[in-house]
């Protein structure tokens, strides 16, 4: 840096997503309603014209894809270690070749679960130590940090219960974290708590044990709030 010409340092520390597009992640326990809203959301912002990416983890590229049919096996025996490695190659490849690119041209980028999934499931569900992830987590997301989290909060038994009524109406199977104990996933949910707790200007907790129109409405309006401080 010192060899740096002056005025280069604050351009080499500014974050990407300060300088271009809007990131915004949407997160919460199983059959919070993270897909539907995330969906709702992009619609509703590219009709006000600006150009939207809505994304996911794991998966959102051809190598992620890949990755989440690994991750989400149930046949597949995994180490807590390699599951944290495995969503993390995840998003050091989504964090490439989709996020970053999409807000350098400007985008709202809007990803269903990001960073704090793993946080809450690798760290508060499994155990795994939250520093080291915390420092892994920086690696993957080489700095791209959401602008805004939604968090979607309910119920885990209501949330569960959702998933259990959409795989009986369409033949799908129990993925790797559906087959886990409530307990897991109570401890997933006091995780995204837990981070809202610790950073709330960035994350916003939403009670998601409501309508899907009265859900939409709040996170419009934490859209909103947050465009107009920008
Ligand atoms: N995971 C991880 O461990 N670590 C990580 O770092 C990351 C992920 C990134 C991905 O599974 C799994 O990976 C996830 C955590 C782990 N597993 N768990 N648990 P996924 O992508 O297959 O599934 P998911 O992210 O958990 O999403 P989901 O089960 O599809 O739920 P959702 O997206 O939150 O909800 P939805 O699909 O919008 O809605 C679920 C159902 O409820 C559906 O039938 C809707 O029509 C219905 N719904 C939605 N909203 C409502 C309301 N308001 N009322 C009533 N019914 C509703």
């Amino acid at each position: 840096l010192c060899a740096l010409p002056a005025g280069t340092r604050a351009l080499v520390f500014w974050p990407i997503n300060m300088a271009s597009g809007l990131f915004i992640t949407l997160e919460g326990v199983e059959g919070s309603g993270k897909t539907t809203q995330a969906a709702i959301l992009g619609d509703a912002l590219r009709k006000n014209g600006r150009p939207v990416t809505v994304t996911h983890e794991p998966g959102g590229t051809r190598a992620g894809e890949t990755i989440r049919a690994i991750f989400l096996d149930p046949a597949v025996s995994l180490d807590v270690a390699s599951e944290l490695l495995l969503v993390l190659a995840d998003r050091a490849q989504h964090v490439r070749e989709k996020l970053r690119p999409a807000l350098a041209a400007g985008e709202i980028v809007i990803s269903d679960r990001y960073s704090d999934s793993t946080t809450a499931y690798q760290g508060y569900g499994r155990g795994f130590d939250l520093k080291l992830l915390g420092e892994l987590n920086r690696l993957a997301t080489d700095n791209v940090t959401p602008d805004l989290t939604i968090v979607l909060d309910l119920q885990v038994e209501t949330g569960l219960e959702r998933t259990r009524a959409r795989a009986k109406g369409t033949g799908r199977g129990s993925d790797r974290f559906e087959g886990e104990r409530a307990e897991f996933h109570r401890k997933v949910r006091d995780g995204f708590l837990a981070i809202a707790k610790a950073e709330p200007s960035r994350v916003v907790v939403i009670d998601a044990d409501r309508p899907v129109a009265a859900v939409t409405a709040d996170i419009r309006r934490a859209v909103d709030e947050m465009l107009a401080r920008r």
